[in-house]
């Protein structure tokens, strides 16, 4: 057993797509034994998904299931169900995200599961919450932005491209999966003092809504006051009765804005984020080189700033227009003006700060050679998270049957069954 953190805890993975495994991911990469169960043959459908190579693991499987165990096992077969049985009965966590009814379906109830084993913690995703009046809807990424307050209040608030928008954040899935690891090792911390197991579950629209605690705070005061002072559409247009969509601004008590750099007219991204805190205003005036602007009356404040900020954000843009992303924010870091240059996957990737840190790290990959994927974005003083392979299906099948107690015979039976 390794000395991490999670080592010693056992995580039945019956997690499909994303939202599931980038949870138990990231509790694998954290030392829990996680142990992917998927069908024989098929196994999880990202597998197959939008492959770069021609049979071998699409990255949308290898990057959402390293340092994982690969198990087959057709749970719907009565062989295959005696395996889970005896997996519960040694584990300590089971993680699903079938769509609604499907664990009972397949004979696991929660009932059945504390009847097997009452210390496991039963861990689910799954679009609506539990007596919800959509609760039996099946529910994928794009729908939980929807549902979750994150597309009505994303995008722009006119013109041609003004409908709701989804954002490219796996809001409704990564952060759903990273709310139900919190729930787990919740549980986990409490079945320490109890012995008990317990049943965790998130939401998709739940977590989306989490994430979009600032928009209801916003609601909640356009129905206090009828407008709100940091939206693009204050002072000079009018608000309906619910949150608009924002643009690019700041959200926050400090206005901000995406603005142009020089070569945007074939960069899609030559551009960097400026905000414009309040207390810093005479910094940003020194890095303009608008002295003037510190005492004129119409700039002072951020109340007499908001009616033409985006005049100012315009004269930021004339100042930015010799000046690449990266260049503009060297300047601007000296100010202590928060901004960042807008950083395409592509820089990314070949980030030099990201490749030190382990936040993108390569992997060697038994078929497809070595692939690179994002790490742990969590550093620990005293851990460093070492990230593996993703499983091929079923690759470690027998040594986990062999675990479990199966003799060889018994093993071979299996596959001769097809229930592995
Ligand atoms: N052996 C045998 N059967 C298996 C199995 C195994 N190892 N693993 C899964 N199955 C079966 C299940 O028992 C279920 O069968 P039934 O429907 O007959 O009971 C079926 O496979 C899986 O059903 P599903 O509803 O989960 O799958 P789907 O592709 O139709 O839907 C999804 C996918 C994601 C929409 C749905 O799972 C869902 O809504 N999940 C909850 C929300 C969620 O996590 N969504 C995020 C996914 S990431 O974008």
């Amino acid at each position: 057993m390794s000395d991490k953190p999670l080592s010693g805890i056992k995580i039945i993975d019956f997690t499909h797509v994303q939202a599931g495994p980038a949870c138990t991911q990231m509790l694998a990469w954290f030392g829990a034994d996680v142990i992917k169960v998927e069908r024989p043959g098929a196994g999880d459908v990202t597998r197959s998904q939008l492959r770069d190579i021609p049979d071998v693991d699409a990255l949308y499987f290898t990057m959402l299931n390293s340092n994982k165990r690969g198990l087959s096992l057709d749970t719907k077969k009565p062989e295959g169900k005696a395996v889970l049985e005896k997996l519960i009965k040694e584990s300590d966590v089971l993680v699903e995200n079938f769509g609604p009814g499907a664990l009972d379906r397949m004979g696991f109830s929660w009932e059945r599961i504390q009847e097997l084993n009452p210390k496991l913690i039963l861990a689910s995703v799954k679009g609506f919450s539990d007596g919800h009046h959509y609760e039996d809807l099946k529910v994928y990424e794009n729908v939980a932005q929807c549902a979750g307050g994150a597309a009505s209040t994303t995008g722009w608030w006119k013109g041609e491209h003004s409908e709701p928008t989804i954002s490219a954040a796996a809001l409704g899935d990564s952060n759903t999966g990273m709310h139900l690891a919190i729930g787990i090792l919740t549980a986990y911390i409490g079945r320490q003092k109890t012995g008990k197991g317990q049943k965790v579950a998130v939401a998709m629209q739940d977590a989306v809504l989490n994430l979009c605690r600032v928009k209801m705070r916003d609601q909640l005061r356009l129905d206090k006051l009828g407008y709100l002072e940091e939206y693009p559409q204050y002072p000079h247009e009018k608000f309906g009765d619910v949150v608009p969509r924002g643009g690019n601004a700041g959200g926050g008590g400090q206005p901000g804005w995406i603005l142009k750099c020089k070569g945007w007219e074939t960069d899609p991204n030559a551009y960097i984020y400026f905000t414009v805190q309040g207390h810093a205003w005479g910094p940003i005036c020194d890095a303009l080189g608008k002295p003037e602007w510190k005492t004129d009356p119409a700039y002072t404040t951020p109340k007499a700033r908001q009616p033409h900020i985006m005049d100012i954000f315009g004269t930021i843009e004339d100042w930015l227009k010799d000046k690449t992303k990266y260049e503009a924010v060297d300047i601007l870091r000296k100010f202590d003006i928060p901004c960042a240059p807008v950083l395409s996957m592509k820089e990314l990737l070949n980030d030099e700060s990201l490749r030190k840190s382990g936040s993108i790290v390569e992997v060697p990959h038994k078929v497809r050679g070595s692939y690179f994927t994002v790490g742990s974005p969590i550093k620990f003083s005293d851990l460093k998270p070492e990230i593996t392979a993703s499983p091929l299906l079923g690759e470690h099948t027998d040594e986990v049957l062999a675990e479990l107690g199966y003799s060889q015979d018994q093993i071979k039976a299996l596959h001769e069954a097809k229930a592995v």
